[in-house]
């Protein structure tokens, strides 16, 4: 196991997840938006956690920012600013689910004057991911019906295309669009985007820098969501990873968590499908904010769930798999995939941590930290948040 483990250190290095602005602030149901102790107030306070994440764990170098949410008059003194407490500014989340005037549809809507708005959110978009150095504008669209008969839903996919192109056409050459698929909710009838089908078939549409955003929890129960990822893998077109955990719907818990084999089996994917590591384009994010757990704890957990299924998933013996599939031995193979499953990776971490003068254990170390106290005696009344 040692010598396994020793043959994929090397493979770990560089592993990159972003994290989201949106996970530090307060969040609820449905029913309830629940207040923190230490809520950021700013969004630079936003970063200042998201920073601690990177601290603890060398796992978290970019914080993903969700426009309007983390508006600010100057993004390039955000960009600094970022770089000052030792993080990136990554991925802008485009946000047009909370307007009176998207309560029928943003990018789809009949109303050319309220489509238009949707667009010029985007574009706006696009201006600030040049002043913060921002590769990709990721779009999730809050878009469907609840009856039969409510909407013409061929005419809205025509739509889609329409504003998605505009979109398209305005970015940099080294921008991406990135298009979020979800199976249902806040529609209930029909989604406009609700699988990787549809937001395959609307990116392959735009061209190259247009792919496709996987979040995990975005699926039907039992979903077999690694053969999503074998797929999009083939077809060029995955784009990047929204990674939380569900047990039911879009729950988005701590990563790895409810399922952590079914996290083995799409980092399995990726790896022998050529999308981790240092040649590959594909953003690993986190979609992840709850509000019954601590938010700096909790995204520290999710990174560390992932580092440590890569890790297992890094050492499935690919040749000896290989073979037995061709051999048509089931058992044989099945049994290889398992063993690196369940291999408790957690002490090689440690060492692994610690030779990169990072703490063993960076829970631990994050929790005797202070950081947590001082935020909680120091920011009274911050609820930088979406859901306030
Ligand atoms: C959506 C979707 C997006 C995220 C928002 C906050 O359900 O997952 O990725 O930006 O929530
Ligand atoms: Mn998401």
């Amino acid at each position: 196991m040692t010598t396994c483990f020793d043959g994929i250190a090397a493979l770990l290095e560089g592993q990159a997840i972003e994290v989201p602005s949106w996970a530090y602030g307060n969040s609820g149901t449905r029913f309830k938006t629940f207040g923190t102790p230490g809520t950021p107030r700013t969004v630079e306070e936003k970063l200042a956690d998201a920073a601690q994440v990177h601290r603890f764990t060398g796992l978290a170098p970019s914080v993903g920012l969700h426009i309007p949410w983390d508006k600010v008059d100057d993004y390039d003194k955000l960009r600094r600013y970022a770089e000052d407490v030792g993080v990136r500014l990554g991925t802008i989340n485009s946000n047009t689910f909370q307007d009176d005037d998207y309560r029928l549809g943003a990018l789809t809507h009949t109303d050319r004057r309220i489509r238009q708005k949707a667009i010029d959110h985007h574009l706006e978009c696009i201006e600030i991911m040049g002043a913060t150095g921002s590769r990709d504008l990721k779009v999730w669209l809050a878009e469907g019906s609840n009856y039969p008969g409510q909407a013409d839903m061929r005419g809205r996919q025509d739509r889609l295309a329409e504003s998605l192109r505009t979109i398209y056409d305005r970015l940099g050459d080294d921008q991406r669009l990135v298009l979020e698929y979800k199976l249902f909710e806040p529609a209930f009838y029909h989604t406009d985007v609700p699988d990787w089908g549809t937001s395959y078939v609307q990116v392959a549409a735009l061209g190259e820098r247009a792919v496709v955003c996987l979040d995990t929890g975005h699926h039907a129960p039992g979903t077999n969501i690694e053969f999503i990822v074998a797929q999009l893998i083939r077809l060029g077109k995955l784009g990047s990873f929204d990674f939380n955990s569900r047990f039911y719907a879009d729950d988005d818990l701590i990563v790895g968590t409810a399922d952590p084999f079914q996290l083995f089996r799409i980092l399995f994917e990726c790896i022998r499908g050529g999308a981790y590591g240092p040649d590959s384009d594909v953003a690993y994010m986190l979609d992840q904010c709850h509000n019954i757990e601590k938010k700096i704890p909790g995204q520290i957990r999710s990174v560390l769930n992932v580092q440590e299924m890569t890790a297992r998933a890094l050492l499935v013996d690919r040749d000896a798999l290989t073979q037995a599939q061709e051999d048509g031995d089931i058992l044989l193979a099945n049994e290889i995939f398992m063993d690196a499953f369940y291999t408790d990776v957690r002490p090689h971490l440690a060492a692994w941590r610690e030779e990169r003068g990072l703490p063993a254990d960076p829970m631990r170390a994050y929790l005797a930290s202070g950081y947590q106290e001082h935020i909680e005696a120091n920011r009274i009344g911050g609820t930088q948040a979406g859901w306030n």
